[in-house]
């Protein structure tokens, strides 16, 4: 097997090192190292790759040539030696610079955080929007890494006019080559959306509210949509188990349909190139009625995942302040939970009326969780004059289907309606009539 980056397993999984990076002062993270050095591992782990060791190493800051200390290289370079290491996965961003002497030092393919979760992406990918978005992705990361410094690519390749233009760089021709690939990545990919957003315009037609379940990965999203639409969508204990988005339409207690989405999962330092080449299969979250945030609260690390994920949402133009009107909180993982710690979760959520203690795997809580949807969904009642073409039976009977028609004057070219109906379906009516 040849990965998107070129390591090859001989014989069996990769030997792989993992190193977390601890750094000091304004490099510091914001998770603690142990924490840092298992999710470092998971993502290694979700491809599969057997982890022979792993290290946290300490420095005061990235050294520009080969981001460790050279005594830490050395120590690193034996004990590869030794054990045979394939790989080193260092869970940091290495410039091109830094990932190639390192190679070079340490005898070893050296990867880095943004090219493992790419790796993953390229593996997990099965319908041909993930495949194209992932290529995308990964096309984009590797045009970035073609820098001046490479003076391998440097060579004129000029003259003779085999390759490129006369004069032509390698670098360039490089560059060029990648630029072409992209830009025909880029007219399947829109060939492909397109498509799919005449599914979505179908299913605009069926006009129910979306909900989007977001988080972080391994978070339990698709546990619990499992759980609320019955089906048996892949969840496993792994980091971004689900990469495509799966929509399903469920009944809340009131009766009242809505379509629920499971997403890809978030992470922290989620590259910018896999966010933008993903922006499309994210509409579902972008444009959702509401979103269920889907918290691990039996991670030690919730918190900071929670700002991942706002900072993820804020990449894809979704503003956290501005949003609170349309996200809840599933505090999920609670059977996990006991004594203080389920105690504090309990209070939050009695004091919170945007929060729901559930767990997705026992069922606790879900029934809550249900009741808040329906609740926050159709809470806002108002009633409207609208006017109508008589030609449009469409619009007409969508109003008599979600809405309370309280008045009707039928005139020669337009019906005048008195409407009692919901905020959100209002919104949604004036989306339908808008797309004609
Ligand atoms: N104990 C416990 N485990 C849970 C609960 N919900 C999910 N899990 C487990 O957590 C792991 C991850 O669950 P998934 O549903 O795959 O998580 P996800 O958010 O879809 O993850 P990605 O698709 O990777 O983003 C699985 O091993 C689940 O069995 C829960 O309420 N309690
Ligand atoms: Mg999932």
């Amino acid at each position: 097997m040849t990965s998107e980056f070129g390591y090859e397993t001989k014989s069996g999984p990769t030997r792989t090192l993992v190193i977390y990076p601890s750094l000091r002062g304004r490099w510091r993270r914001e998770r603690d190292d142990d924490r840092g050095l298992e999710e470092a591992s998971a993502l290694a782990r979700a491809i599969e790759l057997d982890i022979v060791a792993e290290e946290i190493i300490s420095l005061r800051e990235p050294k520009p040539g080969l981001y460790l200390g050279s005594g830490q290289v050395e120590e690193l370079h034996n004990y590869i030696e030794e054990e045979e290491i394939e790989l080193v996965f260092m869970d940091t961003t290495l410039t091109p610079v830094q990932q190639r002497n390192l190679e070079k030092a340490l005898d070893a393919k050296v990867i880095d955080r943004t090219g493992l979760i790419l790796d993953i992406f390229g593996a997990r990918a099965a319908t041909r929007e993930g495949v194209l978005q992932v290529e995308m992705a990964a096309l984009s990361y590797q045009r970035s890494r073609l820098v001046k410094s490479w003076t391998h690519l440097e060579r004129q390749r000029g003259g003779l006019g085999a390759v490129g233009g006369p004069g032509e760089s390698q670098l360039e021709i490089d560059r060029r080559l990648i630029d072409d690939k992209l830009s025909r990545l880029k007219n399947d990919l829109a060939d492909v959306v397109r498509m799919r957003e005449q599914h979505r315009g179908a299913r605009r037609k069926v006009p129910y509210p979306i909900v989007a379940l977001v988080g972080y990965t391994n978070a339990g999203k698709s546990t619990l949509f499992n759980r609320l639409t019955g089906a048996k969508v892949y969840a496993d204990d792994k980091v971004f188990a689900t990469l495509d988005p799966t929509m399903r339409g469920i009944d809340l207690p009131s009766g009242r349909r809505v379509i629920l989405s499971d997403t890809v999962g978030f992470i922290s330092d989620l590259p910018t190139t896999l966010v933008a080449a993903f922006r499309a299969t994210l509409e579902e979250v972008i444009e959702a009625d509401i979103m269920v945030h889907v918290r691990d609260m039996s991670d030690p690390d919730c918190e900071s995942q929670a700002g991942d994920v706002f900072a993820v949402l804020d990449e894809l133009g979704i503003d956290a302040a501005d949003c609170s009107d349309r996200m809840i909180e599933a505090h999920n993982k609670i059977d996990r939970l006991d004594g203080e710690d389920l105690d504090r979760i309990n209070a939050t959520v009695e004091r919170r009326d945007d929060a729901i203690a559930i767990s997705a795997i026992t069922g606790k809580g879900v029934e809550e969780l249900l009741d808040l949807l329906d609740r926050r969904l159709w809470q806002n009642r108002q009633v409207v004059d609208l006017t109508i073409p008589v030609t449009d039976g469409k619009a007409l009977s969508f109003l008599y289907r979600h809405g309370e028609v309280l008045e009707r004057q039928d005139g020669d070219e337009n019906v005048v309606v008195k409407v009692g109906i919901e905020e959100i379906d209002l919104a949604r009516f004036r989306k339908m009539d808008l797309a004609g």
